[in-house]
């Protein structure tokens, strides 16, 4: 029979993936052949050429383990794909927490390259998992991860499939749903993905954002169950890919190392991501002057036109923090130099605007020239001196590429000690010249213009394996180095995509020695964990609508990843940006937690100040977000401690109502704050899902008449429409031209109130903004906001810093039905408030320290609703 019709059209597994297969070809692989022609099946769409149910392994034992269980597997003798069938298996389920379940796949006989990722692996079971698994033997091998609580099956590997051998590892998973959120680093066009046969490749690539394998490798994936979400990180750091199916299901495969799958169950979308960085390491916590919104381009090409864009952006009072260096500001592209005739100036420029409130990042590629003439370029001689460079195949001579200086370069292996003290003293080193604050590190795919090398590459299985996932490219080494390649790490083939996460490690332990600042490190290339190190933006993409829109599906998949500090290019990268797009970009990139302007070479200049609309549109935008801060840095506190998404889906905030399940062009900030972006040229109006809730509109605070229900919501070219949830408490601050005077202004708080019962409540975060250890060494000050009984509640929960004498001036409560009478703060009678048509009592002229708890209290005539 080799056109069964016992196995579901949505349930096949491809046995040809990627590869035109013919009825010959296919039953040479075992395989079941439902092809019409003889053509081939068409690569993203359904297989015509399917694994039976039982390839795959059979079960030889069970056994009990401290950690769990263990089951030891036998191939099936099935035909071989690609050779070296690894024939004996061993699977540990490791009930490692309550909430966190390991499933490790692997050859017992033989170690393979496992991800140096350490999540901890507890000798004893979970007493109370919120998983149990079930074991099935026929037709072959297969689990199920069940959630105990609702009994429902969250991924289930009797769908067939298992294959393990030397350079092609694949599991298939059934799931609950086909809502699958997650993986990268893609330019996915939905947040929600496309199950219907839908391939993506992930492997580390220098490649401008395009519907490929782009910069980091991320696999990580969540999914919904019912009203509840779990999550699945496979520890694998191979070129992979995924095919997802309409079973529901996923397909994963991967050359090399083994199938390590961690589980997360929730329940809710906000506790999986908590999970998940709980294990691979929270978020990196950012400066408070990263808050604030920042100017870069490649190609100013001279001191004078990088500080004209300066000069106009602050001209027009458009808040400016941070202004970056790209490489244009090296002499002959060469990290640790400047150009002195070009940039003439530059140390002192820097150390002008930086004594004016500004910061400063410089870029440095992972690339060192290694043909400058004698003693004229000491980066390298150090760097030579201390042999820190990724080594050939011979794990001697030095591996040599072609990037951006004009003679060939080496390439640092930061996972060798001797590198990462050699980089940090460079960067040390540096810092004497110009006072950088922060480094952006670009090119660490790592990228390479010349193929695999200067010599090419040698004609290998690790060079040229069997099979290859679907990314772009001929070979693996494609625009990259040779796969046959050498770090302290292991070989590029296993160690590619970790490269941008070794060195983001090294580079902030150079940043926080070379300033002895907290710092931050802008990385282009991050693998999962990166983001306790650096924070990324999404690479070159292009001034065009679509890379607008597409912008915040990939900021939610990187809060999801662990790295919620992010946001792209504002106004577009490559090409010449619109008035109109720009001005729509910098409304959204506002609410990008990475809030930057940057473009590329040659493009018209597109920061602010180039047009006075445009400067006048930003401006106010950009004074929303800076009102909002001392709320933003409290979530990234929060996401720093208990690991917290910050740019947030509504499907998050709102699993239970499935219309949330696919929005992508609305985001929220923290639970709190509804963003709703225009990304259409021409558009001067919204359409706006509202949620479940209460919602008031950010400008006046009138209650929008709107709930679970969509509106099309007025936004002529200077508007972008913001609403606050009922139910929230958000400390705000009076903008200035950047947060250096900004978190010296007075504070606020806009209390919103929520559906009767519901809470009201908050919470504020507050430090020095810039040392290392404010957390650690408890330098901070957190408080408890709530409205309860009538009164507005400021509760500390910890008051270690002196803030200087800052505090909260004003209290607006939004949505409050009647005006109060009488207002007392602290016991003490208090006049100044005002109420109006809106329903918005506004208290003003208080003095409520942020370092003290507080309390408010209104007394109304009648009871307010
Ligand atoms: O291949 O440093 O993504 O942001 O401006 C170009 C120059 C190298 C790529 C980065 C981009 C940066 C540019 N770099």
């Amino acid at each position: 029979e080799f056109c069964p019709n016992n196995i579901r059209v949505e349930e096949r597994i491809d046995c040809y993936p990627l590869e035109d297969t013919n009825k010959d070809k296919c039953i040479s692989r075992g395989c079941y052949w439902c092809g019409e022609s003889s053509k081939g099946e068409k690569q993203d769409n359904f297989p015509y050429c399917f694994i039976p149910k039982s390839h795959g392994y059979k079960q030889i034992s069970v056994s009990d383990t401290n950690k769990g269980q263990r089951v030891t597997l036998e191939r099936r003798n099935t035909p071989s794909w690609f050779g070296e069938d690894i024939n004996r298996v061993v699977i540990d389920f490791e009930f490692q927490e309550n909430h966190r379940l390991r499933v490790k796949i692997f050859d017992p006989s033989k170690e393979r390259f496992e991800v140096p990722l350490d999540i901890p692996s507890p000798n004893t079971k979970a007493p109370n998992p919120l998983y149990r698994i079930e074991l099935t033997e026929e037709p072959a091998f297969g689990f199920k991860v069940i959630r105990t609580t609702t009994n429902q099956i969250l991924y289930d590997s009797t769908i067939g499939g298992m294959i393990i051998s030397d350079k092609f590892l694949q599991i298939a998973g059934k799931l609950a749903s086909n809502k699958v959120y997650g993986f990268g680093e893609n330019e996915h066009p939905t947040f929600a993905h496309d199950t219907n046969w839908k391939r993506w490749g992930i492997f580390a690539r220098d490649q401008p954002v395009s519907p490929t394998n782009l910069y980091g490798v991320h696999p990580f994936f969540t999914s919904i169950d019912g009203s509840n979400m779990f999550g699945v990180f496979i520890k694998n750091s191979h070129a992979q890919g995924i095919q997802l199916t309409p079973a529901p299901g996923i397909i994963y495969h991967t050359i090399g190392g083994i199938l390590d799958m961690y589980f997360f169950l929730g329940p809710s979308p906000s506790n999986v991501v908590s999970q998940f960085t709980e294990a691979i390491g929270r978020p990196f916590f950012p400066p408070y002057w990263g808050m604030g919104f920042q100017l870069s381009r490649y190609g100013f090409n001279s001191l004078q036109n990088m500080s004209l864009a300066v000069q106009r952006t602050r001209q027009y009072g458009v808040p400016l923090d941070v202004l970056y260096g790209d490489i244009d500001v090296f002499r002959d592209n060469l990290d640790f130099t400047y150009d002195e005739v070009r940039y003439a100036g530059l140390p002192e420029y820097i150390k002008k605007i930086r004594g004016e409130g500004m910061k400063y990042i410089q870029i440095q590629d992972p690339c060192i020239s290694n043909g400058e003439p004698a003693g004229s370029y000491p980066p390298y001689d150090r760097g030579q001196a201390a042999d820190v460079w990724v080594k050939e195949f011979d794990n001697v001579t030095n591996a040599e590429g072609k990037v951006w200086p004009l003679n060939n370069v080496f390439f640092p292996d930061y996972s060798k000690q001797s590198c990462q003290e050699w980089w940090i003293q460079e960067n040390i080193e540096y810092r004497k010249t110009i006072e950088f604050d922060g480094i952006w590190i670009d090119m660490n795919e790592p990228a390479n213009f010349a193929k695999g090398s200067t010599k090419g590459c040698r004609d290998n299985p690790l060079n040229r394996p069997l099979f290859k996932p679907k990314i772009m490219g001929d070979t693996l080494y494609d625009k990259t180095v040779c796969m046959d390649y050498e770090t302290v790490l292991g070989s590029q083939y296993d160690t590619h995509s970790l490269y941008g996460w070794s060195e983001a490690e090294p580079s902030l332990r150079a940043m926080r020695r070379a300033t002895g600042k907290r710092s931050l490190v802008v990385s282009r290339s991050t693998y999962t964990g990166a983001g306790k190190y650096a924070v990324h933006w999404l690479g070159d993409n292009k001034s065009q609508w679509d890379d607008l829109a597409r912008s915040i599906i990939g900021c939610l998949e990187f809060n999801l990843f662990g790295i919620p500090y992010v946001g792209a290019d504002i106004c577009g990268f490559f090409d010449d940006t619109t008035l109109e797009l720009c001005t729509r970009w910098h409304q959204l990139g506002a609410f990008y937690t990475f809030s930057r302007n940057h473009n590329a070479i040659r493009q018209q200049d597109q920061d602010p100040g180039v047009h006075p609309t445009l400067a006048t549109f930003t401006k106010d935008v950009l004074e929303i977000r800076y009102t909002l801060i001392p709320f933003l840095y409290t979530l990234f506190y929060e996401a720093h401690t208990q690991g917290h998404t910050v740019m947030r889906s509504l499907m998050e905030q709102f699993i239970k109502d499935s219309e949330t399940h696919n929005i992508d062009k609305q985001f929220m900030w923290g639970s709190a704050i509804l963003i709703n972006p225009v990304l259409e040229q021409g558009a001067s109006t919204v359409d706006v899902y509202f949620p479940d809730d209460r919602w008031y509109t950010w400008s006046t605070g009138v209650e929008v008449p709107f709930r679970k229900q969509r509106s099309i919501i007025s936004a002529p070219l200077n508007v972008i429409p913001i609403y606050m949830r009922g139910g929230s408490i958000i400390p705000t601050q009076v903008p200035a031209n950047s947060t250096f005077y900004s978190r010296k202004n007075p504070l606020g708080i806009i209390v919103n109130q929520g559906d009767l019962d519901d809470s009201v409540k908050g919470t504020f975060y507050w430090d020095d903004g810039e040392s290392s250890d404010s957390i650690e060494s408890l330098k901070y000050i957190y408080m408890d906001l709530e409205f309860k009984d009538n009164s507005i509640v400021g509760t500390i929960q910890h008051s270690n810093y002196s803030s200087g004498g800052l505090f909260f001036e004003n209290v607006k409560v939004n949505g409050l039905q009647v005006a109060p009478v009488t207002i007392t703060v602290d016991g003490q009678a208090h006049t100044d408030f005002t109420y109006n048509q809106n329903k918005v009592l506004e208290i003003t002229n208080l003095r409520l320290s942020i370092e003290r708890s507080f309390r408010i209290e209104l007394s109304f005539n009648k009871a307010p609703k």
